[in-house]
């Protein structure tokens, strides 16, 4: 009777101080991606990056504004789909989480952004590359990733002065970073006198590309660039191989994933795949994203694809902006979030008064001997 009278009066103490009871108060944070559809191994790759970054914040403890809290990762699944994406993020507005970390699309992260804008909710995108998402003046929105205009133009320009091209295609996916990155990479061929022969359109969802590829086979193109995502670009390079379309592929970070080898299989010759990730790491910080890679397969039994690290930092720095700001709520820790000076796993990490990463960089990759070769980081 007397142990009872005392919790009940401690707790009375604790209510009355404001102390916190030994059960740590909870913090949710959203990750957002297509964990279904075609592009799922990106989404997974994704929210596997948050739940690595989560376990580990946890395991170490973490204390806002002098009360230990846990992490908790609501995930969410977009599939790819922009009205999919936008009736999630009312949801995750609903539910009034502290940050997303998210989307993987820019056909999902653009319209998702304005709900978040409007609920005051930060938002990282660890992966979306459409220069728009950061230009529509909403404070709520970062990127972790160089952009579209950056990874287009630089493909551009490698794929006339580099590799020589002669007669360029360009495929497009119609999604948003489809379009985007394909007419960015346009226009650098061309300011670099290059010429492209052919522009043609498929979708996200596309299996068949006989015709388009048959058109371009008229042309005699020498490359053709795809801005489309892994899962239309693997199909489309084996029925390049059956057309006997020896031309050289090249594409931006969609396809720049370990995913895309498999799916090209032996239709990807030795040199012929050349592709940007849109972040990269030089010189003594390459061992830390060998490290996280290896404890990433160890724990998920995969290879990283292109995105989790990116997403393993976007959670990252959320919450030390938290533990920094003295509070997770957003209106509280977002000026923290946006002053960010932070080494992540993905190099260092400061934001432009957009929310663009500053000095973004991006890594050149071909695939030779079955596998993703990095070829130069380029700032
Ligand atoms: N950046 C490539 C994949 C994501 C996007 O839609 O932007």
């Amino acid at each position: 009777m007397l142990m009872k009278l005392k919790i009940v009066a401690a707790a009375a103490i604790a209510l009355s101080t404001g102390m916190a009871f030994a059960q740590n108060a909870v913090v949710t944070i959203a990750h957002v991606g297509p964990t279904s559809g075609a592009i799922a191994h990106l989404g997974k790759d994704n929210e596997n990056g948050a739940k690595m970054a989560v376990e580990e914040l946890n395991a170490a403890g973490v204390t806002i504004g002098g009360q230990k809290v846990t992490i908790k990762l609501m995930t969410e699944d977009d599939a790819a789909d922009p009205k999919q994406g936008t009736a999630v993020a009312q949801k995750l507005a609903d539910a009034k989480v502290a940050g997303v970390v998210g989307h993987l699309n820019s056909g999902t992260t653009i319209p998702a952004s304005r709900i978040y804008s409007e609920a005051g909710i930060p938002q990282v995108s660890p992966s979306a590359t459409n220069p728009k998402y950061t230009r529509q003046g909403f404070k709520t929105a970062f990127r972790l990733v160089a952009d579209d205009t950056q990874l287009g133009g630089t493909l551009g320009r490698y794929a006339v002065k580099e590799l020589k091209g002669k007669a360029i295609a360009v495929i497009d996916d119609r999604t948003a970073y489809g379009q985007g990155v394909a007419q960015e990479f346009t226009k650098a061929v061309e300011a670099a006198g290059g010429t492209v022969v052919a522009k043609e359109f498929t979708t996200d969802k596309a299996t068949d590309f006989n015709s388009i590829l048959t058109t371009i086979k008229g042309k005699k193109a020498d490359i053709v660039f795809f801005g489309g995502m892994d899962a239309v670009a693997g199909p489309m390079l084996r029925q390049m191989k059956s057309l006997g379309i020896s031309a050289k592929f090249m594409g931006g970070d969609g396809i720049c994933s370990t995913e895309l080898v498999k799916l090209g299989g032996d239709a990807i010759a030795d040199g012929q795949v050349y592709c940007a990730e849109a972040g990269g790491v030089e010189g003594s910080a390459k061992a830390g994203m060998e490290k996280f890679k290896a404890a990433f397969k160890t724990k998920f039994g995969a290879e990283v694809q292109v995105y989790a690290p990116y997403v393993y930092d976007g959670v990252k720095i959320m919450v030390a902006a938290m533990v920094k700001a003295g509070s997770s709520d957003p209106a509280k820790y977002l000026p923290v979030l946006a002053a960010t000076n932070y080494q992540g796993v993905t190099g260092p990490i400061v934001f432009d008064e957009k929310g663009d990463i500053k000095n973004g960089a991006l890594t050149l990759k071909t695939v030779k001997g079955g596998k993703l070769t990095d070829i130069a980081v380029i700032r």
